[in-house]
């Protein structure tokens, strides 16, 4: 399924996140960079060491932020390392923090010149975020982004793991659609 939306498509996809050949691919990643299980450990298995070298070099990141490395061995060139919430009943500012670490991986994205960037869903596995609330804020904070602020972004792909991740961002897709 995909929509335009500030002259980018985005694009929901059922797949795995390090196999898309897009500028760069964003990591569901903790705030001492230091690597884990989920998309954070697939992404290091897939990408070789290299991306663990930068992590240290940066030494880590805010929850709500993203940094950037380059892809390693992947076939994306970059990785955006981007901290989303632990989710804690969400009454303890979640919304804003998974929304920010979606905004600012699209502003470094669009730092470094970027076209086409892919993330998975942040949050929605061992950070417990339960998956409706977070395609709502994904797909918002996103489309948000593509209209009004400036960028050179042509592609952004979400890249679902299950069947069931990919229906809860198609429904949150198809109503950002409809309220436009
Ligand atoms: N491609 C796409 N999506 C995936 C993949 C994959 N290869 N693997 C899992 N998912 P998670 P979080 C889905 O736990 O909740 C790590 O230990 C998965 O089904 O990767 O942000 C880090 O080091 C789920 O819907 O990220 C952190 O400590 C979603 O990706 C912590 O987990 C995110 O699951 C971050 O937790």
């Amino acid at each position: 399924m995909r929509a335009e939306f500030g002259g980018a498509v985005v694009e929901l996809v059922r797949g795995d996140i390090t196999e898309q050949g897009t500028d760069a691919i964003v990591n569901a990643a903790n705030s001492g960079l230091a690597g884990g299980g989920g998309v954070d450990g697939a992404i290091h298995r897939a990408g070789g060491p290299k991306i663990m070298e930068e992590c240290r070099e940066i030494g880590g990141c805010p929850t709500g932020e993203a940094r950037i490395t380059s892809g390693g061995n992947l076939q994306a060139r970059y990785v955006i390392h981007a901290v989303g919430p632990i989710y804690r009943g969400g009454s303890s500012g979640e919304e804003q923090l998974l929304a920010s670490a979606y905004r600012n991986s699209l502003r470094l994205a669009t730092e470094n010149g970027l076209r086409s960037v892919a993330f998975p869903s942040l949050s929605t596995g061992a950070y417990g975020y339960p998956l409706r609330d977070a395609a709502d804020v994904a797909l918002d904070t996103v489309v948000e982004f593509l209209r009004n602020e400036r960028h050179r972004l042509a592609l952004v792909r979400f890249v679902l793991f299950d069947r069931r991740a990919l229906e809860e961002f198609e429904e949150a897709l198809n109503r950002v659609h409809s309220e436009r």
